[in-house]
């Protein structure tokens, strides 16, 4: 599968056991978390650190072979998979974790560090990370930049962009870049770090990140709350965001529910049914729980709400929310459209959904949820694996329609490239082209990803 010159030369550098050409043991790295994604790798290779990533990727643009990075492999666009015999770098070695600083309040992660590891980590030191995800066992530091990952937290913390301080990352030819010093004043010059968040592989292999710590969430208290609808909800987060101590609000429907109780067994959370569930957490210090549960008794939306204040019951609440995923999954592929909407905009997309994907085929199954404050809604779609590309673009078009973005924190990977100019012009994508060619002159990184291959 690969040149016999460029494997000697990739086992020189990483060692025999990190070249992985078997096809059993490739078949897990080329296939992506939703199982809609999956190609064929000349070989999976796993460099242990930043000199042997540049050393690999040096002789892959000799002998002009495409590289594709994966982490964790658990992104949802197809991304992080080789299409036809690229060679996989695995990020799973580079895994170092540095001590926390506690001065500044920053830490050094490698890029195949995992989100719980990193959690772990600095919640012995006393800080919090700032990006959360349900993902969070296997998704690592590299991929989450890389995909600028957004999560339940981004309300409170912003994205991933807005944690990273400083990244270590090599090009395709091999050069390696680092602002690790952690600086949060440096203005000299154009922001590489900024540049790599959110560019999906496509213009280098991140390999170390500088990343800023949060202060513990504090006392917290979560509560699912039954409204009627989209537009309810949307007006029930704006009378609690005021308190100021919000630091999640997530939505989903009864379609969700019945799902995921039907793949958890997990019982009723209120005791009737309701259209719409909004799920809030506060967390502040002092306590926020007694002026959070007298505003929601407040609200005319609130139709009927269980308040969870401690650590076993808040997790149970999530648990109607995270299990989302994988229940979908359980029941088929879905084609998922992760898309956001202004938020005044967010009834409408909500109602208009089933319309249009019906339109196109009447046997599907929708189930949206998603980050409600960010307008962010995932559209899910089962039983449309036939007509995934009618149904993207009806989705899609609605979404441009009402000003929003084809991609709210997924990235476009391989599975949106088609419909890139809904939401970006055509003079901000040849900016974007006039980068991947200066930085990737030979299109080495994940080549159909972004862009077309043209
Ligand atoms: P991978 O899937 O391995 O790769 C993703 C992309 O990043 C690919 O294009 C890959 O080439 C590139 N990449 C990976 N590592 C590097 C690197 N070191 N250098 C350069 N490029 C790299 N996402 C959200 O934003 N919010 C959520 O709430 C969320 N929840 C999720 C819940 C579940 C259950 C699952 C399965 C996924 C969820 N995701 C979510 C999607 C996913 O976890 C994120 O996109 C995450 O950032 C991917 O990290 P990863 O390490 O798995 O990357
Ligand atoms: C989430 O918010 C993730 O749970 C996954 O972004 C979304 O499964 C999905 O469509
Ligand atoms: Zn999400």
């Amino acid at each position: 599968m690969i040149a016999k010159p460029l494997d000697d030369s990739l086992r020189a550098i990483v060692g025999d056991t990190h070249v992985i050409t078997d096809a059993d043991v490739r078949a897990t790295y080329e296939v992506d978390w939703t199982r809609r994604f999956s190609g064929t790798s000349a070989c999976v290779v796993r460099p242990a650190n930043t000199t042997e990533v540049a050393e690999v990727l040096l002789r892959c643009s000799d002998a002009g072979v495409p590289v594709v990075t994966q982490g964790g492999n658990t992104g949802m666009v197809g991304g992080g998979v080789p299409r036809d015999r690229e060679v996989l770098l695995s990020t799973v070695r580079l895994d170092n974790l540095h001590e926390v600083d506690a001065a500044s309040a920053q830490v050094s992660a490698g890029a195949g560090v995992t989100l719980s590891h990193l959690q772990n980590h600095v919640r012995l030191a006393g800080f919090d990370f700032g990006v959360d995800l349900a993902a969070r066992e296997s998704a690592t530091v590299g991929g989450m930049v890389a995909t600028n990952a957004g999560g339940i937290r981004v309300l409170r913390h912003g994205s991933m962009r807005a944690q990273v301080i400083g990244l270590e990352a090599v090009f395709a030819d091999g050069s390696v870049v680092r602002r690790m010093s952690g600086l949060i004043k440096d203005n000299a010059g154009y922001d590489l770090p900024s540049l790599l968040v959110g560019s999906e592989g496509t213009l280098a292999v991140i390999t170390a990140a500088r990343l800023r710590l949060v202060p513990p969430l504090g006392v917290r208290a979560a509560a699912l709350v039954g409204v009627d609808d989209a537009q309810a909800a949307v007006s029930l987060l704006s009378k609690v965001r005021d308190l100021g101590t919000l630091a999640a609000a997530e939505v989903f429907f009864a379609e969700g529910l019945d799902l995921v109780r039907a793949h958890t067994q997990l019982p009723n959370p209120l005791p009737a049914a309701y259209p719409t569930y909004v799920l809030l957490e506060v967390a502040a210090r002092p306590d926020p729980c007694d002026e959070f549960v007298k505003r929601l008794s407040e609200c005319s939306e609130v139709r009927d709400a269980v308040v969870a204040n401690d650590v076993a019951g808040q997790q149970s609440l999530w648990r109607y929310r995270e299990a989302h995923t994988e229940a979908i999954s359980a029941e088929g592929i879905p084609l998922k459209l992760d898309v956001s909407v202004p938020i005044a905009a967010l009834a409408e997309l909500v109602a208009a959904l089933p319309t249009a994907i019906c339109a196109v085929t009447p046997d599907a199954r929708l189930v949206l949820f998603g980050h409600l404050n960010e307008g962010n809604i995932h559209v899910n779609v089962l039983n449309a694996e036939d007509c995934a590309e009618l149904v993207t673009e009806a989705v899609l078009r609605l979404v441009s329609r009402l000003n929003g973005s084809i991609s709210a924190e997924h990235g476009v990977g391989r599975a949106k490239v088609g419909w890139l100019s809904l939401t970006r012009s055509p003079e901000e994508i040849a900016a974007m082209r006039a980068i991947k060619c200066a930085l990737d002159p030979k299109c080495l990184l994940n080549p159909g990803v972004l862009f077309d291959d043209s």
